[in-house]
This record gives C-alpha cells, structure tokens and sequence, in this order.
C-alpha cells in the first residue's frame, strides 16, 4: 500500500463516519420533532378534555338550578303562608314531590276569633294536621309525599271551618323532576 492509498483510504473512512453521524443526526431531529409534535396533540387533546369537563360541570350546576327553583317565589325552601279569615294567603302553593319544605306560616288574628285560639292546617292526604297559636309565626318542616296531584289543605277552626269555601287552599305537588313528567308515574 502506498502512503497515498493509506491516506485515501482514511479520508474515505472519515467520510463514511461523518456520513453515519450526519445521518444518526438527522434522525435523532426527526425522532425529536415527531415527539414534539405528539406532545401538541396530548396537550391539545388534554385541554379539550378540561374545556368538556368545565363544560360538563358548569351545564350541570346551571340546569341543576334551574330544576331546584324555588316555587312560589320563596328563598328556596321556605314558603310564606299568612291565614286569615280570608284563609290562605296564597290560596295555592306548589311543592315537589319528596322534597322536605318549611313553611313559614303566620297569622295577625287575635285569638278571640279563633277556635281554640289557634288557625289550622288541614290535608290528611298530605299528612299535614297543624295548628297555629292567634298573632305567631310558626315554621312548618314538612316532607311532601311523593304524591304529584293537587290537593284541598283547610281551616277548620274558624269562619266556618272545612265547611267554607274561603277556608280552603291548593297545595299543588309536582313531580320530582323533569324525567318523572315523561315517566310512566304520572298516569
Ligand atoms: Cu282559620
């Protein structure tokens, strides 16, 4: 071998070594970009879930709400109900089925005008038998019966009593939710 093959052939080796290097270079890149370009997607794909999520979470608190809306115009819960000798004021409350209610009930009649001193509240399918001292205020915790339908609630202790027609009112029970109207319960 001549030194001018023996150099040649170093060349030719060094070549060849920087050929593979370049080319372990390249790919080393590609690998890197495909990478990188994954990691968009998992992140892209990461922030659609948490947009559905807040989504999921937001539809449901706001429909959520507006299936719990409070009846009768009353904090939610609580439902204002004066008797009087004119009866119930409103004459017609409207409660869900199941649901546990207070009744903020009240009254400015002096006892003298009462039977027993004391208006009542009367609707034994409702399972409601309450009496209400002359000039108080009574709240009433009351579970309605999963019994959507309208209901007579009455005064029996003045004016007449159950007897009277302006001693009456309507308790109006609607059912739970929105499903149970399309359910097969209501017939
Ligand atoms: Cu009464």
């Amino acid at each position: 071998m001549t030194d001018h093959e023996a150099v040649t052939r170093r060349h030719r080796r060094a070549a060849e070594r920087d050929a593979a290097h370049a080319a372990e270079r390249r790919h080393v890149q590609i690998a890197g970009r495909a990478r990188s370009s994954r990691n968009a997607k998992l992140r892209k794909l990461a922030f659609g879930g948490i947009v559905v999520a807040v989504l999921a979470v937001g539809s449901a608190l706001a429909f959520g709400d507006f299936f719990n809306r409070p009846t009768a115009g009353a904090t939610a819960g609580v439902i204002d109900v004066q008797s009087s000798m004119a009866g119930f004021t409103p004459g017609e409350i409207k409660v869900k089925a199941g649901e546990t209610v207070t009744l903020n009930w009240w009254t400015k009649d002096a006892a003298v005008h009462l039977t027993g001193g004391v208006h009542t509240m009367i609707s034994p399918d409702l399972g409601l038998s309450e009496s209400l001292p002359a000039e108080s205020t009574k709240l009433v915790t009351w579970t309605v019966p999963d019994k959507p339908g309208t209901y007579d609630v009455w005064c029996d202790s003045c004016c007449g009593g159950k007897d009277a027609p302006q001693m009456h009112g309507k308790i109006v029970v609607e059912p739970a939710s929105a499903a149970d109207v399309a359910g097969p319960a209501l017939g």
